[in-house]
Formats: structure tokens, C-alpha cells, sequence
């Protein structure tokens, strides 16, 4: 508490020495940017168009401190552009469904609605005083009907290709939000937005077919690879989890049908010793005999309550029942035991394995636990594994395998049983893919509706195309309190239609889309926000698209970002784009902690963006954000002092102030060191902002900042040119970071505003002399000055400028020069008559 008011008088009195109001300045430009339209892109043609994207917020309460960091770095690229003279688009809108919204409104007996549009308008007015350069004619929610007629218009096209199906299946169920989950939204078994444990429920659900372009989102990782942090493609790529080996057919005793398993390492296959079904696969209540069935189910019961996470861990140890059946091992004939067992998922490969305890340290943990047989079939040189207990996955030379004995080549091993399999038809080479299909419904209200209609005779009816949107039906309150069936079955004037097709009576679906079916592609209806023929004109996307820079937290590494590149193929499948890949550079912010730590509630160690707006002002915020690091580094507010960066602003500012030439000065006659700090530091701000390392933008206008001061209170002066070049060089690079002090600064410069139309500084190579070298001047061999020069100026330049200075005038004394000897550009030696 102390610490926090003695920083309140600290502020109290930086601000009185401020040179200027930040609060008017605020008020004053962004009513200027509202009016003039100065964020709209010209969209005439006459530049190179520039797409950049933010991802878009969710409306719970007001803009905190991590949206001031994301959304600054985004506006520092997006007014940088257009500086450098692109036609930039910088859209934004609200991610505006989902159970935050419901959950308040049920808290409040409310309507969703009302929470979620008022907390929108609070953001807007933030995100607007936050000076952001953002195009407000753009602006959607996709709660909006106008919006999502066209998410539904869109998930009837991927029904239409197969790609939105219903299925029954075990799915990860929040018993908290009493809603499915997909699994991407379980992390380490708990649900990703409240935390609840994740239990299975067997559900009809609604998918998207992304395990269809499994290998393509694979693939086109190479169009992205070097512009998308390496982080988020190495999380993809694990999701997507893609493995090659072989299906092998085994037969069940007692079944007709024989039951195929996937296998990396079917080069192993005369080292199974038992076989695991998943408890939850369809298989497992198949096989098992009536002897077994009790305990199974009791096994099975006892699965449900244990997470993904849990049962894959190598800590816990291995359970399992027998099955009372056997599968015979197509190579040898074996007879081997059936288990099921909760460390093989139902949902990967066929939910079955053939099991190699030698070589797979988790069947070996099984084998242990169940007194199975254990038999090497790779020899590698490493102790027994039946008997260290450590299974030896790693290469050797093949043992105990008649087909391959003596063999030493793993490669050579997998293809020839392979070979040897499919030729009896027994198996052939597979590849698997982690990623599974996209768990896309949700029994809450507060989303999208599904538009299918279940009819008694025809089945699933899409509804057509014209009679969308469906819309939600008008719930409040207590009807939305979750109950494990969607709130809009509840609504049964709605529920209850003639079905399109027979006219008979028949159901709407009552389960919603997941949020993230919203966002997959509202970076496409950015591009004409207002188009009611389709979910955007192709043609505006074909100028704008693909985003050329999209800025979001790296949280959303392998939810947002897989499905929306997921979208956008089927976008192209559809013949509605033509580039696969939506994004093509992304940048992930860091976040905002406060004493190591996360702000949260519970810590008491939240900081209030609002708060510090009010203290420091817009810029100083924006600009200590930027300068605390690298964009992706996590920034601890309470090593911050935005009290120096208003500080620093305010110098700024000064500079403008004090600048005495007229705007349009040619600045070539002005001070030529003061001009070579000018150009070098430009182009080393052009170097940083290009290369995204901002805080050293910031970092080198400072110290323009600096020389320009010591010029205009100890050197050339404020009338000199070169400090007018200076003071724009600073106003314009400055505008990309904090606008409101830099558009105050532009103005007293004498310059129409906004400096957002200004253009970029033009640096002169001829200026941007990397190191000067010391020339001695001497007159009749006494040294009279000393330079620095360039290390390559030329022989006539050197003379020029040993001639034209003061000390040797003074040492002339007016006599004529009688030889000048030149060794460039070390010395000057001059001779007076
Ligand atoms: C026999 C074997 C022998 C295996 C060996 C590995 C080593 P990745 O690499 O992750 O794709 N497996 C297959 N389906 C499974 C399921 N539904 N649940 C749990 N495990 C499953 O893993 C592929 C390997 O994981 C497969 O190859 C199979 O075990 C197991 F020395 O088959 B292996
Ligand atoms: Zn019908």
C-alpha cells in the first residue's frame, strides 16, 4: 500500500512539470482519427495492401494489462506500414459467444446479450482511447445474426462435403460447465477454461473432419516455417502427432472379423506376448466372455473417471483385466492372451495393440504386473529387459524371428514384414495421425446454432440456405442454468418445426458451435464486413488476404490457429480463396506478470490498466510495454517505471517546442554531424521495427532524443536544419509507438496532421558513415585541428574541410596557402605561404 502511494505523488509531480496534457492530447487525436477516418484503408489501388490482424478479444469486462501488450505490438506494425507507405487494413471486432457470457447472465438473471454488448462498448471506448490505429468501419461480433447466419452457412458447406458429422462416442465432459469439451480444450486433464477434473461421457456429437487434412496441415508448415515462431509449429506438428509403421490383422478366437492394430514397429511382431484392447473401445464389450464381463464393466467404470493424461503417464501403474479370449499372432501363430487396459486409448490408432514388452516400455510395465512372458527379438547389447525391468527399444540385430534373424537394419526389418504381411493380406503400411477429429457442439446457449433438423423419416435435414440464420431463441436466466441438455431444448416453440424436407413435424438440434467455429474465420469477413451473398466477397479477400502479420498469445498455438488454417483449406477446397494458409507471419506476444507472477484475484497483484492510463497517460504505458523487451517476453510490471518513459516523451515533446526553422527547411545545409546521427539512427529504427525487435526502436529514438538536445543547447542550435531532421526523424519513428505525443509534436513542426500520412524518414547512405577516423590538421607542421571524418572521404573533400576549419583559419591567419599535402584521411598538412 505504501509503495503504491508514494508512487502516486512521484506521478503527481512528473506531471506537473509536464510540458504537455496527455489527457488532451488523448481527447484532442482521437476525435481527429474518428472524424478524418485517418485508420481506413485507401483501398483505391494506389499502394501495396497490407492485412494486419489482432486476434480479436473476448468481451469480459474492460481491456487489461495483457491487452495492452498484444494489441501495442500489432499497432506498432500496423502504423509502422503505413508509414513506409502501404495501404494497411487493421480491423476489429469481438469474439462475442461463449459461456463466460452465460455464466454471468445466470449469475444475474440477464440475458446474455446485455452482458456481453455492454462489456463490448466498454472495450471499444479503451481500445480507442488506447490510441490504437484501428479501422472502426470493420468492426463484427460474431454473436451478431448478420455474422452468424454465416458461420451456419458455412458449417452446412462442410456437411455438405462430409466434413461436419454426427457421431456417438466416449467425449471429455466438464462436469462443471456441464458441457463436451474438445481435446484440445482439455490441458493435463482438466478443463481448459474452469479447471474441473474432465470425466467421458458417451454422447451424439457433432465433428469436423480436420483428421482429413492431417497431412496437409503438415505439409504447408513449409509455407510458414521461419515467419511463424518455431514454437507453435513444433506444438502443431506433435498435435497432429503423425507416426508411420503398419496395420496388422490379427484374428480373435471365437470372431469372425479379425482385429487390426497399429504398430511403429512391426518388425517386432515375433515378440508379442499378449494383446491390449482400450476398455472404451466398441471391441472390448464385443469379445469379452459372459466368465469376464462383470469385471470388465467394473474396469470399464472405473476408466471413465481417469484423464487422457493419467492414463498415458509412465508414474502410474499399469491395470488391466483379461478378457477370456485369445488373438492369434499372424506370423507364428501364437496364441496370445486379450487384456483390456486403460494405457491404450480407444481413440488412437484402432483403440488395440499387439504387445512387445522386450521393446515398448509400457506393455514391459504391463507384462511385469501380469506375469506375462517377455522375449527379445532385437538383440541390442543391452541387459535383459525381463529382467532389468527397462524395456531396449533401440536398434540390433533381429533374434528369435525366423523371417528376419541375423538381420541388422530396422528399416530393412519393418519392410520386410510388412511385404510379408500384406502379401497374405494380413496388413499393410500405415500412417496414423494423434489429431483427432474436431468436437464441435456444445449443450450451452450462448452460441451458434447447429442448423440440422432432425426428422422422424428423413433423418438429419440441413436447413436451407435462405431460411438462415437460425436464430437463438430469446432465454434468460434460470432456463440457462446448465443441466448436462442444452438450455434450447427447453425452448420447445423453437424446437419444434416442420422439417424442410417432408413438411412433418420435426426438431431442431439444440446443441450450439464452439466458440472456436466462430473465430476460424472472421479474419475472412474482415474483408467485407457488410456482404450478404455469401460469408465474404472473394474479391475483397483476394486483395487483402493472406494476413501478412497476426499478432495473439501463444496460448491459442493449437486450437485458434490449427482450425482457422484448417478452415481456410476447406475455404479452398470450397473455390471461395485460393492460398492455403491464412496467416502468414505471427507474432506471440509475452504476457504481463506483476512481482513473478501471473496477475490474478486470488494474488491480490492485479494491475489495473485503467489506473495506470490515468496516472502515466496513454503513451507512457504503451511505450514502457514496448521498451521492457523483446515482443514475446513476459514483462514483470513491477520492475516497470512508466514514469520514466513519460519522461522521456516529455523531452520529446520538448525538442518540437524548441525547433526554430520553418517546416520544409532543406536540411542538407544544416549541422553534417548532427545529420549523420539523424541517418544512422533511422536506419537502425528501420533495422528494429523491421526485424520486430521494437524495444531497440525505442531504445534508438532515446538516443536521438539525447543528441538532439545536446545540438540544440551546446552545439549547431534550435535554428539549425539538421535539428529540424532530427526532431521529424523522432516525431514520425515516435508516432509508431506513442501517437498521441508524437501527432502534438508533428503539429508544432508546423506540419498538417496526422503524422500517421507522414512518410518515413529517407535515410542518405552517404550519411551513414560506420565509424569516423580522427584527420590532424597542421599548419607549417604545428597540429591546429583535429577532424572526424569518413575513412573514405575523398582527397579534395578532406582538403575542403581541413581548409574551411576555424582553428586552422585562425592559424592562417589570412596568408595564402602555398601546398597542401593530403594523406586521406589521416592527415592534412598545410603550408602557408
Ligand atoms: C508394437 C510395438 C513394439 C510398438 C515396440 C512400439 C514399440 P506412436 O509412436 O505414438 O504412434 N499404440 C498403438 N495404438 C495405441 C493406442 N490406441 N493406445 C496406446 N498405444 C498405442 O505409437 C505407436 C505405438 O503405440 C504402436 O506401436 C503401439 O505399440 C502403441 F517395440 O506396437 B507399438
Ligand atoms: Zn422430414
Amino acid at each position: 500500500m505504501r509503495a503504491g502511494r508514494r508512487r502516486d505523488t512521484e506521478v503527481t509531480t512528473e506531471r506537473e512539470r509536464t510540458s504537455y496534457d496527455a489527457a488532451a492530447a488523448q481527447e484532442k487525436w482521437q476525435r481527429f482519427w474518428e472524424e478524418d477516418g485517418t485508420f481506413s484503408p485507401l483501398d483505391d489501388g494506389s499502394r501495396e495492401r497490407r492485412y494486419m490482424l489482432d486476434m480479436f478479444p473476448y468481451p469480459s469486462g474492460d481491456l487489461h494489462m495483457g491487452h495492452a501488450e498484444a494489441f501495442v505490438m500489432g499497432d506498432v506494425v500496423a502504423r509502422y506500414w503505413r508509414l513506409r507507405g502501404f495501404d494497411v487494413m487493421h480491423p476489429i471486432g469481438w469474439d462475442s459467444f461463449g459461456l463466460p457470457a452465460e455464466n454471468a447472465a445466470i449469475a444475474r438473471d440477464a440475458h446474455p446479450a446485455d452482458w456481453t454488448y455492454a462489456n463490448i462498448e466498454t472495450q471499444a471506448r479503451s481500445f480507442k482511447r488506447y490510441g490504437l490505429s484501428l479501422d472502426w468501419s470493420r468492426r463484427l461480433h460474431t454473436s451478431d445474426p448478420e455474422y452468424y447466419r454465416w458461420t451456419q452457412w458455412l458449417f452446412l458447406r462442410f456437411y455438405e462435403r462430409g466434413l461436419a458429422y454426427r457421431r456417438d462416442s466416449y467425449v471429455n465432459w466438464c462436469p462443471n460447465d456441464q458441457t463436451v469439451l474438445a481435446n484440445e480444450q482439455v490441458v493435463q486433464g482438466l478443463c481448459e477454461r474452469c479447471s474441473a477434473v474432465v470425466t467421458k461421457r458417451k454422447l451424439t456429437q457433432w465433428y469436423f473432419k480436420i483428421t482429413d487434412y492431417a497431412q496437409r496441415l503438415l505439409d504447408d508448415m513449409s509455407l510458414i516455417e521461419g515467419h511463424w515462431p518455431d514454437r507453435v509449429l513444433a506444438m502443431q506438428r506433435n498435435w497432429i502427432g503423425r507416426s508411420e509403421g503398419a496395420w496388422v490383422d490379427f484374428e480373435i478366437e471365437g470372431r469372425d472379423e479379425p482385429v487390426r492394430v497399429f504398430t511403429t514397429r512391426p518388425d517386432t511382431l515375433f515378440g508379442a506376448t499378449f494383446f491390449v484392447v482400450a476398455p472404451e473401445a466398441p471391441l472390448a464389450s464385443e469379445i469379452v466372455t459372459e466368465e469376464h464381463r462383470a469385471a470388465f464393466e467394473e474396469y470399464l467404470e472405473a476408466t471413465k473417471r481417469v484423464t487422457e493424461i493419467e492414463r498415458q503417464s509412465s508414474e502410474r501403474p499399469k491395470s488391466g483385466v483379461f478378457l477370456g479370449v485369445h488373438a492369434i499372432n499372424p506370423v507364428n501363430g501364437e496364441r496370445l492372451p486379450v487384456y483390456a487396459a486403460d494405457y491404450v486409448l480407444a481413440e488412437y490408432g484402432t483403440g488395440a495393440v499387439m504387445a512387445v514388452p522386450a521393446h515398448d516400455q509400457r506393455d514391459l510395465d504391463f507384462a511385469k504386473a501380469f506375469d506375462l512372458p517377455v522375449r527379445v527379438v532385437v538383440e541390442t547389447g543391452q541387459p535383459d529387459p525381463g529382467e532389468t525391468g527397462v524395456a531396449t527399444p533401440g536398434d540390433g540385430t533381429y533374434v528369435n524371428s525366423p523371417a528376419l534373424d541375423g538381420l541388422a537394419d530396422k528399416k530393412a526389418g519393418i519392410a520386410a514384414i510388412t511385404a510379408q504381411l500384406a502379401e497374405e493380406g494380413r496388413g499393410e503400411s500405415a500412417i496414423t495421425y494423434r489429431l483427432r477429429d474436431w468436437l464441435l457442439s456444445r449443450q450451452r446457449f450462448w452460441g451458434c446454432p447447429i442448423p440440422i433438423v432432425h426428422c422422424p423419416s428423413c433423418g438429419e435435414v440441413p436447413v436451407p440456405d435462405d431460411q438462415l440464420p437460425v436464430r437463438l431463441p430469446d432465454l434468460r436466466g434460470a432456463a440457462l442454468a446448465p443441466k448436462g441438455t442444452s438450455p434450447l431444448a427447453s425452448a420447445t416453440e423453437w424446437v419444434n418445426v416442420a422439417c424442410p424436407a417432408c413438411g412433418g413435424p420435426a426438431e431442431r438440434d439444440t446443441d450450439t458451435m464452439d466458440t472456436f467455429v466462430d473465430s476460424s474465420w472472421y479474419f475472412f469477413r474482415y474483408c467485407s464486413p457488410n456482404y450478404t451473398e455469401g460469408p465474404f466477397d472473394p474479391a475483397e479477400v483476394a486483395k487483402w488476404m493472406p494476413v501478412a502479420q497476426y499478432v495473439g498469445g501463444v496460448e491459442h498455438a493449437i486450437l485458434h490457429l490449427l482450425y482457422s488454417r484448417f478452415f481456410t483449406k476447406v475455404l479452398a477446397d470450397l473455390g471461395l480463396v485460393d492460398f492455403p494458409e491464412p496467416f502468414l507471419r505471427l507474432m506471440n506476444q509475452g504476457q504481463v506478470i506483476n512481482q513473478g507472477k501471473a496477475m490474478s484475484k486470488s494474488l491480490g497483484n492485479g494491475v489495473d490498466l485503467g489506473q495506470q492510463i490515468d496516472a502515466y497517460g496513454v503513451d507512457a504505458i504503451r511505450t514502457t510495454v514496448v521498451f521492457a523487451g523483446p515482443p514475446e517476453d513476459d514483462i514483470d510490471w513491477a520492475d516497470m517505471s512508466p514514469g520514466s518513459s513519460l519522461k522521456f516523451l516529455q523531452r520529446a515533446h520538448r525538442l518540437a517546442q524548441d525547433v526554430a526553422s520553418a517546416a520544409g527547411t532543406d536540411p542538407a545545409a544544416g549541422d553534417l554531424a548532427m545529420r549523420r546521427v539523424t541517418h544512422k539512427a533511422v536506419a537502425d529504427i528501420t533495422e528494429s521495427l523491421e526485424s520486430q525487435r521494437f524495444n531497440v526502436a525505442v531504445a534508438r529514438i532515446m538516443e536521438l532524443v539525447n543528441a538532439t538536445r545536446k545540438v540544440i543547447d551546446t552545439g549547431a542550435g534550435p535554428a539549425d536544419p539538421a535539428v529540424r531532421e532530427a526532431v521529424e526523424a523522432v516525431a514520425v519513428s515516435l508516432s509508431t509507438i506513442a501517437p498521441y505525443v508524437a501527432e502534438e509534436m508533428w503539429e508544432l513542426l508546423g506540419h498538417a496532421p496526422s503524422v500517421a500520412n507522414a512518410a518515413w524518414p529517407v535515410v542518405d547512405p552517404a550519411l551513414l558513415v560506420a565509424d569516423s577516423v580522427t584527420c590532424v590538421v597542421q599548419v607549417q607542421g604545428k597540429v591546429r585541428a583535429k577532424l572526424d571524418v569518413a575513412p573514405a572521404i575523398s582527397e579534395e573533400e578532406l582538403t575542403a574541410v581541413a581548409l574551411a576549419d576555424p582553428g586552422v583559419q585562425r592559424a592562417l591567419a589570412g596568408r595564402e596557402v602555398r601546398q597542401v599535402i593530403v594523406r586521406a584521411p589521416r592527415l592534412v598538412s598545410i603550408v602557408p605561404a
